[in-house]
């Protein structure tokens, strides 16, 4: 699905304002900000508490001037599930959080006039969701006390009333959280646009497309001179000696691929880069690269994970200050503009599938009893396809700590044929991962088939807390363990609460002296291993998620604190990472 554009043949009608908005409908409209997450836009705590479903409102005006193209309502993104009303009738349902999906209301809607469009909104999360929603009111952070009555009488209220707690560590903020606009083409238009570039400067593309026409493309480089041309829907060009896309601090040059179709038009960046993987290494455009930079969430006070595109510039601002390399799209697709801005500033990421939570302790396979494979495979397809022109994104992750050690065969069967999908779909034949918890990986199996290996690990604050020599030693006899395994290995996320201010001469735990020291710790064991490719700290920033006894003012493991000061620790990876550039 294309992003949309405004161009000489396309216009786009951005929907971003202050909409009408209730809980409930026996409640009044109110205002809300759209996008944005509505948790955290209001004092009343029953926005914040939500849930089930909630009701977004506002009227759209079709320029007269927009007579004679097609129109098309794109909605971002919709957390969790969607139903979309035009004037009263049905218009279409999604489901799922974190992709775009869009309805041709060409016939439906009349230019200069004003339409009304509703759209309702769903935050319920359960066994069939991605994320994963806990069934039977069970806390992600121990289910502690069970068995004592008076407990289990308070769960099952709280699953009569349907609340399903999430089964991850981050706030299930929900609305309609990434832009809504309506866009125009040309009658005959262009429905999809696939570009594969390589270092050597081949170019193969692919152009869906509706109606009458001839395909005509042209790449343009930087300074917007022709660099090659093609006519058709499919075929191969090349370019001499290209200007390669290079991560920070290399340029990330970018050039255009400006596609004719009749009267349409659409233009796509694309940079010439290479990725593959042979033995330990990870090869960038035919050389190794070490992969470096922390895991973040879409994460903001009043937004909560709706789009702020300046947060965004500011965000990888602060990447580059790190020196950082790389991002990891934890938990979920991230905002289209996100990639865009990734793509232009030279940040390598990894995209990933919202499967998080895939897993209910030792007694219950969730691959037999979580009705998710073919939603699985959908999601994984609509973020392939979404994201697929994108030269930052190097990698695709079906999934985060999901089940492997309790069930290894049914985590195998269940992630082998994503695996292969993910290959067969993506032309560009990226790596491809699962990222793996922290379990007994002597069990795990699917994990070592990955191109990849990522893993998460908590030594020194989960387990063996606070104690680093121990923790140094036992980290030590699992490296020793993925050392024997012929492939890369990244530490996908790593890191220890730490709230800003709190200081210590003998470092303890939550400090910013023991985040630090943690740190230190945990790369005396990497920096040892020639064959860890990538570290990926947890995380950038402090973030909200679920109230618990395991969280005070969210989760604090952030290198920066929510509104992006810097702990200690940021300034210690600022000056490793410099190191790591020479
Ligand atoms: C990992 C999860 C991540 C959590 C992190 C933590 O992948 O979502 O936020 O641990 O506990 O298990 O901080």
């Amino acid at each position: 699905m294309l992003y949309p554009k405004t161009n000489a043949a396309r216009a786009v009608l951005d929907l971003s304002g202050v909409w009408d908005f209730r809980l409930s409908k026996c409640d009044p409209w109110e205002s809300i900000a759209v996008p944005a997450s509505y948790n955290d836009q209001k004092t009343d705590r029953r926005f914040r508490s939500h849930v089930g479903l909630a009701w977004y409102r506002t009227q759209m005006t079709i320029p007269s001037f927009y007579a004679g193209q097609r129109r098309v309502l794109r909605f971002d993104a919709v957390t969790h599930d969607a139903v979309v009303w035009l004037d009263g009738k049905e218009l279409c349902r999604h489901r799922g959080g974190f992709l775009p999906f869009e309805a041709d209301v060409t016939d439906l809607t009349v230019p200069g006039r004003t339409h009304e469009l509703l759209i309702r909104v769903d935050n319920r999360i359960n066994h069939s969701t991605l994320p994963v929603g806990n069934e039977g009111g069970v806390a992600f952070f121990g289910s502690d006390n069970a068995g004592i009555p008076s407990v289990e009488a308070g769960k099952r209220l709280q699953q009569d009333k349907g609340i399903n707690l999430p089964n991850f560590d981050f706030f299930n903020y929900a609305g309609v959280t990434r832009p809504v606009r309506l866009y125009t083409t040309p009658l005959s238009y262009i429905d999809g646009v696939t570009l594969d570039a390589d270092m050597h400067g081949v170019l193969s593309y692919a152009m869906k497309t509706v109606g009458e026409g001839a395909v005509q493309i042209d790449i343009l480089d930087a300074q917007g001179h022709i660099a090659a041309s093609g006519e058709g829907c499919c075929g191969t060009l090349h370019v001499a000696d290209p200007h390669l896309w290079q991560p920070y601090p290399g340029t990330p040059y970018l050039y255009t691929a400006r596609i004719r179709f009749g009267d349409d038009l659409y233009e796509q960046h694309f940079g010439f880069r290479s990725i593959e993987i042979k033995g330990h290494q990870i090869l960038l455009n035919g050389s190794p690269i070490h992969l470096h930079g922390p895991c973040k969430h879409e994460d903001l006070p009043f937004h909560g994970r709706g789009l702020d595109v300046c947060a965004n510039v500011a965000d990888i601002a602060l990447y580059r200050w790190l020196n950082a390399n790389v991002l990891r799209m934890s938990h979920y697709p991230y905002a289209e503009e996100m990639y865009d801005l990734c793509d232009r500033e030279g940040i390598l990421v990894v995209d990933e599938t919202p499967a998080v939570g895939i897993g209910a302790g030792d007694r219950v396979d969730p691959y037999k009893t979580f009705p998710l494979a073919d939603y699985h495979a959908k999601v994984l397809a609509d973020m392939i396809a979404r994201d697929r022109n994108h030269p930052s994104v190097i990698m695709w992750s079906l999934g985060n700590e999901p089940d492997t050690e309790h069930f290894p065969q049914s985590a195998y069967d269940y992630w082998k044929p994503l695996y292969d999908l993910a290959h067969k779909l993506d032309t560009q034949n990226r790596p491809v991962t699962m990222v793996c918890c922290q379990n007994d990986y002597t069990k795990d199996l699917i994990t070592r088939t990955m191109d990849v290996v990522c893993i998460n690990r908590y030594y020194g604050w989960y387990n063996l807390s606070g104690d680093l020599e121990t923790a140094k030693y036992a980290f030590n006899i699992e490296l020793d363990f993925w050392e024997e395994i012929d492939k890369p290995l990244i530490l996908s996320e790593y890191g220890a609460d730490t709230v800003n201010g709190l200081h210590n001469v003998v470092p303890e735990m939550f400090s910013e002296e023991f985040q630090v020291e943690y740190y230190e710790a945990i790369h005396e064991c990497l920096d040892a291993r020639a064959f860890v490719a990538g570290e990926f700290p947890w995380n950038f920033a402090d973030f909200n998620t679920q109230q618990g006894p395991m969280r005070s003012g969210g989760n604090r493991k952030g290198l920066f604190t929510r509104d992006r000061k810097p702990k200690m620790a940021a300034h210690y990876f600022r000056r490793r990472w410099d190191h790591f550039e020479k």
